[in-house]
């Protein structure tokens, strides 16, 4: 059986770029699950040989290597819940006994000396993570990063309803979901953290700055559902991805819903690109900054994607593109038919970036 989907390269109008010590950070991270013994053995097997600290690397390109190692290692503690917890175990079908499991985690990060899951490998590894966390960064920040996992934890259980009852969000719902469940959020404090900054309050929480992180949420989320279709469909198992919401709920094919998907966060791409150059025009060097992370962000996450084993699948390969597009499919300026994202497109005036596309000026990150 062939692959079902061809996809094709998708539009990226950032540039890549990777930490130089990318090879190291890797091998360290791959060090460091078994040395925390994150996952079942055969997961944890898995999980090593997805390149997880090359995607760390071009997330933070230049930041300071030992964040980009706790980044890193964080993946893929990550994947050691989203994978070992929600997707391929029992417990991920029972999401009143997930929130309990979550909930201690949470104490964990929080506390860390809390005599909570004392010899739990995923609890010994977040507090690992914390401490190290709290020694590069604020208690602020730490804060933000407990209370970025709590929202992260929250959405997967609505993720797990779905799955126990086996069913299929509408597009609106699945979107909300999506924005948490992606685990992106959760990056967001370490990127200021690998750079020794911290974003001040009226700058992180203004709308459009929340607005250009939700957008990144978005496209990095969008961008995984179509890259890793193949690896999900072939699951066994339970699986949600937007391709699968389109063909339920709008009677696509999927090619049909490939299309479709491809279109929305190109849309969302262009007024992304809008949306930086727009906030660029009065930042702080520290929202600068950031802007140009949660930029290196989406261009990781989709380098990574195209290349990773984890996507790729070389014993039963996707047909996965190698090379990206320097033309959206869909630049309109009108909102998707989304409502809980439909506020977007209100924050930038119209007359910001339009040309873009014809211009090199949208290169600033
Ligand atoms: C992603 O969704 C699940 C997260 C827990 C992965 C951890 C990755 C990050 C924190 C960075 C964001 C990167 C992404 C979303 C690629 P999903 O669909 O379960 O991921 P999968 O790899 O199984 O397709
Ligand atoms: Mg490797
Ligand atoms: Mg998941
Ligand atoms: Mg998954
Ligand atoms: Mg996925
Ligand atoms: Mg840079």
């Amino acid at each position: 059986m062939g692959p079902e989907l061809t996809v094709p390269p998708i539009f990226s109008p950032i540039p890549p770029a990777i930490h130089p010590r990318h090879a190291a950070i890797d091998a360290q991270t791959a060090a460091w699950a078994e040395a925390f013994s994150i996952g079942n053995p055969e997961l944890r097997a898995r999980l090593v040989r997805h390149d997880i600290g090359t995607f760390s690397a071009m997330i933070l390109p230049d930041g300071q290597e030992e964040v980009v190692s706790i980044l890193a290692d964080f993946v893929l503690w990550l994947f050691g819940v989203d994978d070992g917890y929600c997707e391929e175990s029992d417990l991920g079908h029972r999401p009143g006994d997930l929130t309990a499991v979550l909930h201690r985690l949470l104490r964990v990060a929080q506390n860390p000396d809390t005599a909570l899951l004392a010899t739990d490998p995923l609890a010994t590894g977040l507090r690992d993570l914390r401490a190290r966390i709290s020694r590069h960064g604020t208690h602020g920040q730490a804060a933000r990063w407990i209370d970025a996992l709590r929202e992260y934890f929250f959405s997967v259980t609505w993720e797990a309803d779905h799955r126990r009852a086996g069913t299929v969000p509408d597009l609106n719902d699945y979107t909300l979901m999506r924005l948490y469940d992606g685990a992106t959020t959760v990056v967001l404090p370490l990127l200021e953290i690998a750079h020794g900054y911290e974003l001040q309050p009226h700058e992180r929480d203004h709308p459009a700055t929340r607005a250009a992180a939700e957008m990144a949420s978005f496209i990095i989320t969008w961008d995984n559902d179509i890259l890793s279709h193949h690896k999900e469909s072939r699951s066994r198992g339970y699986w949600l991805n937007v391709l699968r919401v389109l063909e339920h709920h709008h009677q696509l094919s999927p090619d049909e819903a490939l299309t479709t998907a491809v279109a929305q966060r190109d849309r969302v791409m262009c007024l992304y690109m809008r949306l930086h150059q727009h906030l660029t025009a009065h930042a702080s060097p520290q929202l600068h900054r950031y802007l140009a992370s949660i930029t290196h962000f989406i261009r990781g996450a989709q380098d990574w994607g195209i290349s990773s084993h984890r996507y790729t699948t070389p014993e039963d390969p996707a047909d996965l593109p190698t090379t990206f597009s320097d033309v959206p499919t869909d630049s309109s300026d009108q909102p998707l038919d989304i409502p809980v994202i439909t506020w977007w497109w209100s924050l930038v005036p119209e007359t910001v970036g339009r040309g873009y596309l014809e211009t090199s000026g949208t290169r600033e990150a």
